[in-house]
């Protein structure tokens, strides 16, 4: 059934927040999946007779629209094949690596572009049914950077959104690509594009000077309120730079809970009470940096320059794409990293590297964030990094130290962290000596630093700021005619 009320704004990302789950007795269910975009956008989407497209997370599925409280989602039906060309291939094995500065090498594949520029389709056909008159629609990440213009294509009368959760790569990066016009064609049906940073915007509008000719606004684009242009069709697209946040206040809140403190206190003690502990959280991707930080922490155990008896490390790396053959072989190496520190540094029920490949709840995570005296951020490139900045909302007691990577979109906010370049063995290696050494009083200084940022910009000011540009206020009448 399609629930016949059209929605005045939309959300289409490639995921529902909802996923479905084949249970065994065949039946099936949907489980929410918590997420920052959702908790931010939820309150927007059911005040504003809102609706959600996106894919349920199985294949071969002919789902119903169906009204979640006050919500409406539209479920876009993927092929196995698909699943295989669009998501694994194209946006995973081509586009993933490409504007993550070619970490690995990108895969470039027609068959994978066909069945790409097809879901993308498939996605702003159900954007344009579901759409009411004038409504607003806002489109997500990389894999459906098609959709702006599509979507307009049909439907000139909606207001457009795009905003990109991962970097946008120097412009002699992206011109390896071979549908690289199309895809910044694709984004330019947007009213506003927006990036997680100015350099992203930069090299977008630098783009559409070198591929299609365009005259992009020359001043330097600031976060929030000093976007670029450029004029396209006779419209004019504003690129801007929106760095995203987190739900800070909710991981206050559970980091202050008896329980959460309770089970941080068990954990230590799980692992032996070292003096440090050590904490990683990722999603176990090639750009997160995984191996740089093992490599870091092998270094100084070997050196000398660390006692093993003093530090374990708790490494979280949710399982990710585990289908792509980059994925694949990130994951052994990793393992066997982990194994060899393990092999040479800990002793019977003492490893060093507490490594666990499984995804943990909420509560769990920031008991995790709480038990942890220094989290280790070193992606290589990284849109944003959101862990960084739930560790730092999870530390109202100020303890803590945060060594992250220059090339997260974060750095650039935290500026109180021990910024490493993720390149530079040397760098992260003295970095963690000094997170592992750090007085107490400068770790409160700079933790009150990270929380004064955190705090106050959270995901809900993200949203609200790039819907700002999206919806501008028509100016009040009489405010223009007073003098
Ligand atoms: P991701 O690459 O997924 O996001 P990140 O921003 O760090 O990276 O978000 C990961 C999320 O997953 C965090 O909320 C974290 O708590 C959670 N997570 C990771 N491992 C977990 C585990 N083992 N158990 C439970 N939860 C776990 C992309 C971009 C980023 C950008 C975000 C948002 O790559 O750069 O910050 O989108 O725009």
């Amino acid at each position: 059934m399609m629930t016949g009320r059209r929605a005045d704004f939309l959300v289409v990302a490639n995921r529902l927040p909802v996923d479905l789950e084949l249970l065994d007795d065949g039946t099936e269910r949907w489980r929410q999946s918590p997420g920052g975009l959702v908790s931010a956008l939820e309150p927007i989407l059911r005040a504003r007779n809102g609706a959600w497209i996106g894919w349920s997370g199985q294949a071969d599925q002919d789902l119903d629209s169906f009204d979640d409280d006050g919500l409406v989602m539209h479920p876009v039906r993927l092929s196995s094949d698909e699943v295989r060309d669009y998501y694994e291939g194209f946006s995973n094995a081509t586009l993933w690596p490409l504007y993550h500065d070619v970490v690995v090498p990108p895969v470039f594949e027609r068959s994978w572009w066909e069945s790409y520029v097809e879901v993308n389709q498939r996605f702003a056909d159900a954007a344009a049914a579901a759409a009411a008159p004038g409504a607003t629609v806002w489109v997500q990440d990389y894999q459906l950077q098609l959709v702006p213009a599509m979507l307009r294509e049909q439907r000139p009368d909606l207001r457009i959104g795009f905003f990109l959760h991962i970097p946008f790569p120097p412009v002699e990066l992206f011109m390896q690509l071979p549908w690289r016009k199309e895809l910044v064609r694709g984004l330019l049906g947007a009213d506003v594009v927006g990036f997680q940073m100015p350099g992203g915007a930069q090299n977008f509008l630098w783009l559409t000077r070198r591929l299609l000719d365009l005259e992009p606004s020359k001043a330097a684009v600031r976060v929030g309120n000093r976007p670029g242009s450029v004029s396209f069709d006779g419209r004019q697209v504003r690129v801007g730079a929106f760095p995203i946040s987190i739900d800070a206040a909710s991981f206050d809140k559970l980091s202050r809970r008896s329980d959460t403190l309770e089970r941080a206190r068990q954990i230590r003690s799980d692992v032996g009470n070292p003096h440090r502990v050590l904490l990683g959280v990722d999603r176990l991707d090639y750009t997160k940096g995984i191996d740089v930080r093992l490599r870091a922490l092998r270094e100084l155990l070997v050196s000398g320059r660390v006692d093993p008896e003093s530090v374990t490390m708790i490494q979280l790396a949710t399982p990710s794409r585990e289908r792509v053959d980059q994925y694949k072989a990130m994951r052994r190496s990793i393992e066997q990293q982990v194994g060899r520190l393990n092999g040479e540094f800990g002793r019977v029920g003492r490893p060093i590297v507490h490594y666990l490949h499984q995804p943990v709840g909420r509560e769990e995570l920031v008991a995790l964030y709480q038990a942890a005296d220094v989290m280790v951020v070193t992606p290589l490139r990284d849109g944003m990094n959101l862990v960084c900045k739930e560790y730092v909302a999870s530390r109202h007691d100020l303890d803590g130290v945060l060594v992250l990577s220059e090339f997260a979109g974060a750095a650039a906010e935290l500026t109180s962290s021990l910024r490493v370049n993720p390149h530079d063995l040397d760098s992260v290696a003295n970095a963690l000596e000094q997170a592992l050494t750090m007085d107490s009083a400068e770790q409160r200084e700079r933790m009150r630093t990270a929380r004064r940022q955190v705090m106050t910009n959270d995901v809900d000011r993200w949203a609200r700021s790039f819907l700002d540009f999206l919806e501008p206020v028509p100016a009040a009448p009489e405010a223009a005619t007073v003098k």
